[in-house]
């Protein structure tokens, strides 16, 4: 285990969000640390010039021999693999690494609640904390929906509740990671270029449970038979939620009713008229959050007023404007083919589809039947537009379009929308091709619909 007092040299890999600060956290408490990236110093200035000012010593362009020497702990950034091979020089040379997740989970006096799953981990974790704090807990949200938690676990009291998004990245590089509660939502194709088989990402994910021991607690999609398939592997109590089976142990849908169930308790927690979130798999995080609230003996009533107070995330099916009728929706973090589906199934309107990014080595075969049954047209962005032009117009959808921009992509989209029509950006791809990140992608996207709003109405 990590005693931070007898930490006197680390050094970090990455100098996005999770380096930065796992940098600031060492060298606020005195521990001499050294940051290192890979990318050009003109991509890093703004870092950089903050590095300089606080002090912390740090080199850009490459990873060399100092990341080790001398050091007794590396902490790797979650976008940086295992494979990579610096981290595997670090090894070979006898250094621990670890992920920010481990160091935040290893310093912390306070239990975790860790979600993780293909898609839905943001609006669960968050739908979690929400649930919690109403009822009075002390609650700490944060991890892979954008907020590092180093610097919060290590101050947070006993007493208090760390809930944390967890991804598959930030789970190759733990080692006593044993959250109270874990939760493993779905899993479908994601993020094969850096694990290289669906087999690997779910052994991965996994590992969120790896040290859970009976008494604590893992909470389990039923209707999804990759995780189904793991669940012998579980050491810690298994809890399950379902939008499609009557269940003996734990929470489910039955005529329109969310029952909670446990051996001879059973209990009607809400009818889904009163969710203000759209789709089944809405309906299964907050049924997967609601089984966690209910550990914590959270009153339905609370429960209730929480979901009605719930504000969806930014970039997840987020609604935009409506031009001359036309509605457009952002989803910039439908990163899978799972999710988009998921997004194109709460609409019954005819939509427009703007897709496309990085292609993360998926199959879309299945997305494009779907997509070709389901859109009224389909507009292209990114390294993607290819692979999905050919299989969309092989599965005969006539209208596809290709986009050079996003600016262009709204406008195309717009041109053969009709009043009544649904215009969303669900790109099934990640977006470093044409944009920072999924916040970036979203942010452009709501600009160009703006822009395109103030020219037509006047
Ligand atoms: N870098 C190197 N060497 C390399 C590769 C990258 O130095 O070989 C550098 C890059 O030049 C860059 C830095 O590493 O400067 C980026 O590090 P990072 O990719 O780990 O990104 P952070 O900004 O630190 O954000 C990370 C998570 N990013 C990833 O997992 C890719 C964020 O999740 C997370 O919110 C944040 O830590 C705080 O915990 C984002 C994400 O896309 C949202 N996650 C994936 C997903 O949800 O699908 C897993």
């Amino acid at each position: 285990m990590i005693d931070i007092n007898k930490l006197k040299r680390v050094s970090v890999l990455g100098m996005g969000k999770s380096g930065l600060e796992v940098g600031r956290f060492f060298s606020s408490r005195n521990i001499d640390v050294f940051l290192s990236d890979s990318a050009d110093r003109s991509k890093l200035q703004e870092t950089t010039s903050l590095l300089d000012r606080l002090g912390i010593a740090y080199e850009v362009g490459i990873h060399t021999d100092k990341v080790w020497k001398d050091k007794d702990l590396v902490v790797i950034s979650p976008g940086i693999s295992v494979e990579n091979p610096a981290v595997k020089n670090i090894k070979d040379n006898g250094i621990p690494v670890v992920s920010e997740l481990e160091l935040a989970f290893q310093l912390s006096k306070a239990p975790f609640i860790a979600v993780t799953g293909t898609n839905g981990k943001s609006t669960t974790t968050t739908l979690i904390g929400n649930f919690l704090s109403l009822a009075g807990w002390d609650v700490i949200v944060g991890g892979n929906i954008g907020i590092p938690l180093v610097e919060k676990a290590y101050n947070a009291k006993k007493e208090q509740l760390i809930v944390a998004e967890v991804s598959s990245f930030q789970l190759e590089l733990v080692k006593h990671f044993r959250p109270y509660i874990s939760l493993l939502l779905n899993i479908s194709s994601d993020h094969l270029d850096r694990h290289g088989s669906l087999e690997n990402y779910l052994n991965y994910k996994c590992r969120i449970f790896t040290q859970q021991k009976k008494g604590d607690y893992v909470l389990i999609n039923y209707d999804d038979p990759l995780l189904m398939s793991i669940v012998d592997k579980i050491e810690a109590d298994v809890l399950f939620f379902s939008s499609r089976a009557q269940l003996k142990n734990g929470i489910f849908l039955h005529n329109n009713a969310i029952y909670y169930k446990n051996g001879s308790s059973h209990c009607e927690i809400c009818n889904i008229q009163d969710i203000p979130l759209q789709g089944e798999h809405n309906l299964k995080n907050i049924m997967a959050a609601m089984l966690v609230a209910l550990i914590y003996k959270v009153p339905s009533h609370s429960i209730l007023e929480s979901l009605h107070n719930f504000k969806t995330l930014r970039h997840r099916m987020e609604f935009v404007t409506d031009i001359e009728g036309v509605y457009f929706i952002d989803d910039s973090k439908g990163t899978n083919p799972d999710a988009v589906m998921a997004a194109l199934n709460t609409f019954k309107e005819p939509v427009i589809l703007i897709a496309g990014g990085v292609d993360k080595k998926l199959d879309f075969s299945e997305l494009c039947k779907f997509i070709a049954r389901r859109v009224k047209g389909l507009i292209l962005i990114g390294t993607t537009s290819d692979i999905l032009y050919n299989y969309c117009s092989q599965n005969g959808l006539l209208q596809i379009m290709r986009a050079s921009t996003i600016e262009d992509a709204v406008k195309r989209a717009y041109s053969i929308a009709e009043k009544g029509d649904v215009v969303l950006l669900s790109p099934g791809g990640a977006s470093f091709d044409m944009f920072k990140n999924a916040d970036d992608r979203g942010d452009k996207f709501i600009q160009a619909v703006k822009n395109l709003k103030n020219r037509i109405v006047r």
